[in-house]
């Protein structure tokens, strides 16, 4: 006993920002919103992104409604395969292998989940990689762009419509991005990208539905173009939000991302997100791959893996996870549902 007591009193010391860990409550009042509006510098929104969200927002809630009454089944389900596609391309292609370098793919791996990011509409590979670096390197700080401490609201899409704190231009220009430069997929859909998107994200999506099972056109585009657009777009912005304020921290009590099964299961695998900010390079973003933690990303690298289109699959040792289990985690590990496999 004397041994654990003085063990956590080391351990204590070592744990960086010990002192923030504030039980943090998610506020919606009326009278948080108003106070929150009124501080809020008005001369940084930018204008533009807040009427291209109202419009989309509108058109999917339109397209809700006609995914409940009007369109055709095959239109429902060809709107659920772009949804895996696109957000394969996002969590396989932009965040595990682009991001984070957490495996390495062929070229024609690179050239499909490329076109799949693309679908996706979440800013250039270069774009997104570029920023999710940053994130990691500056969380919860000025430079990190969606800053967990600046709200619920703005970590999951407020950032997208406000200036960039200059913070983040300053610390991501440090950042070394070479290995994006010399990606020819990277480096071509920088270079086109506009037009690239609106092929993919909008007009191949409606154009398939119209012309092989005779949608109606105004279906095709807001089921499968608006509305499945907008709910990859929230999954995608609930990691920053959802999974940094709410769940348990069994592999570091110290910072904001948290274990959050619920983010986990909608986002392919990708809401374990306390273990993959203190392991970032693990191809799994989890402790485990596999169905049971909703693993889908993992199972598609596995895949890829054998068919040798990934390689050099990059994971973490077991000795290392429990012994940062032991010094830095809440105590709550023994319970994580990331555990079973
Ligand atoms: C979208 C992205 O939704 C979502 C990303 C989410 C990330 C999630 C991560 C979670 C983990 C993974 C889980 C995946 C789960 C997926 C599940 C799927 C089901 N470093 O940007 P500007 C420079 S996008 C260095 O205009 P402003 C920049 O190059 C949605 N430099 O800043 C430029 O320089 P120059 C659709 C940087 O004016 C200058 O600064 N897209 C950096 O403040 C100005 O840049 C949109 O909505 C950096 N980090 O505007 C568009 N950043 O002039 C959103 C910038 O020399 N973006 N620079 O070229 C914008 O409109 C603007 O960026 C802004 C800020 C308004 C937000
Ligand atoms: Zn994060
Ligand atoms: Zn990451």
């Amino acid at each position: 006993p004397e041994q654990t007591a003085k063990e956590e009193l080391v351990n204590a010391d070592e744990v960086p920002h010990h002192h923030d860990m504030e039980v943090r409550e998610i506020h919606i009042s009326p009278r948080k919103i108003i106070s929150d509006l009124r501080n809020l510098d008005w001369s940084k929104v930018v204008w533009k992104n807040v009427i291209l969200f109202a419009l989309l927002h509108t058109y999917s809630v339109y397209g809700a409604y006609l995914a409940l009454f009007a369109v055709q089944w095959k239109t429902i389900g060809f709107s659920a395969v772009l949804y895996f596609m696109a957000a394969l391309g996002i969590t396989m292609g932009a965040h595990r292998l682009w991001s984070h370098r957490s495996y390495k793919a062929t070229f024609p791996l690179r050239l499909v989940l490329g076109m799949f990011q693309t679908m996706a509409f979440q800013n250039s590979i270069w774009e997104w990689a570029r920023d999710h670096r940053v994130h990691h390197k500056y969380s919860e700080t000025d430079a990190d762009p969606h800053n967990a401490r600046r709200g619920f609201f703005f970590s999951h899409m407020g950032w997208l419509m406000y200036r960039k704190h200059p913070e983040v231009i300053t610390k991501g220009r440090g950042l070394d991005l070479s290995d994006l430069e010399q990606d020819s997929v990277v480096a071509f859909q920088r270079k086109y990208y506009l037009p690239l998107v609106l092929t993919l994200c909008f007009v191949i999506p409606t154009l398939i539905p119209c012309l092989w099972w005779d949608e109606y056109f105004t279906n095709s585009l807001m089921v499968a173009g608006f509305l499945r657009y907008t709910i990859v777009l929230h999954i995608t912005w609930f990691v920053n939000s959802l999974a940094h304020w709410v769940g348990s921290k069994p592999y570091d009590k110290s910072i904001y991302p948290a274990q959050n099964p619920v983010v986990a299961y909608l986002a392919l695998g990708e809401g374990w997100h306390n273990y993959h900010h203190v392991f970032p390079w693990d191809y799994r973003t989890a402790e485990l791959g596999g169905l049971s933690n909703y693993n889908i990303t993992s199972l598609a690298i596995d895949f890829c893996s054998k068919l040798g289109l990934a390689y050099d699959l990059r994971t973490v040792k077991k000795d290392l996870i429990h012994q940062r289990v032991t010094r830095t985690g809440d105590g709550t590990y023994a319970s994580s549902t990331t555990k079973t496999e």
